[in-house]
């Protein structure tokens, strides 16, 4: 059985809130609501605020918790159930370490799971490129929402689309890291994910509505 999406599809923007501070965090959720359709928030924020700062940011939107969870099943689901008893909506988890650890997850969480199947950086090249159909097929077999497909490979992108079917796909790596939000939403993304365009721009929210302008009409 496939997780049933959660997340809302209206603006196609997922905003990475890696900042420090809880209450720059909190300014751009809040200037930025109604402009994206989730918040992440990865370890950066939560090790300086505290879990609880997920809390806060649900006020202004689903959050999906990137915590890339890769551990041995029983501490993933620790993991997860944390997140999701501070008001996450989703989590982001990685699929090597295997179904079992993916299996726990996804009976752990009260919403929506994201298997990582191909990251962004050049790096990605050495271990993810060569398995990330093998761990996208994984992430329809154990029932996941979705994946996640770096915009910096967008003919991949395409190629996990044909492996993972109507699944969500959530991409990362536009803007600073070098990916084209258009390209990767025509290869078949979903979302895409933009974090220091928007959060290091003196007005997200202008910064937000030109990500935006870039992707009207796809
Ligand atoms: O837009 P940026 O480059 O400032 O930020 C990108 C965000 O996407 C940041 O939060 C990363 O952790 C995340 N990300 C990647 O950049 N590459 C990946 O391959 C995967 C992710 C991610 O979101 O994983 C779930």
């Amino acid at each position: 059985m496939v997780l049933e999406m959660l997340m809302k599809k209206e603006r196609r923007l997922i905003i990475a809130l890696d900042v420090m501070e809880a209450e720059r965090a909190l300014s751009v959720a809040e200037s930025t609501s109604g402009l994206c359709d989730a918040l992440k928030v990865n370890y950066p924020l939560v090790l300086s605020a505290g879990l609880g700062i997920v809390d806060r940011l649900a006020d202004y939107g689903d959050v999906l918790c990137d915590f890339k969870v890769a551990d041995i099943p029983p501490i993933n689901e620790l993991i997860v159930r944390s997140a999701f008893d501070h008001s996450a909506s989703g989590v982001i988890v990685h699929g090597f370490p295997g179904a079992d650890s993916l299996e726990a997850c996804i009976a752990a969480a009260e919403g929506d799971v994201f298997v990582v199947a191909l990251m962004s950086h050049p790096g990605a090249d050495m271990f993810f490129l060569p398995i990330a159909e093998e761990m996208a097929a994984m992430a329809v077999e154990k029932g996941a929402t979705g994946i996640v497909a770096g915009a910096t490979r967008p003919k991949s992108i395409a190629r996990l689309r044909e492996v993972v079917g109507s699944l969500a796909i959530l991409s990362p790596g536009v803007g600073p890291q070098g990916g084209d939000p258009r390209e990767a939403l025509k290869h078949g993304a979903d979302y895409i994910i933009v974090g220091r365009r928007i959060t290091g721009a003196p007005d997200p929210a202008r910064a937000a509505e030109g990500v935006l302008e870039d992707i009207r009409g796809m």
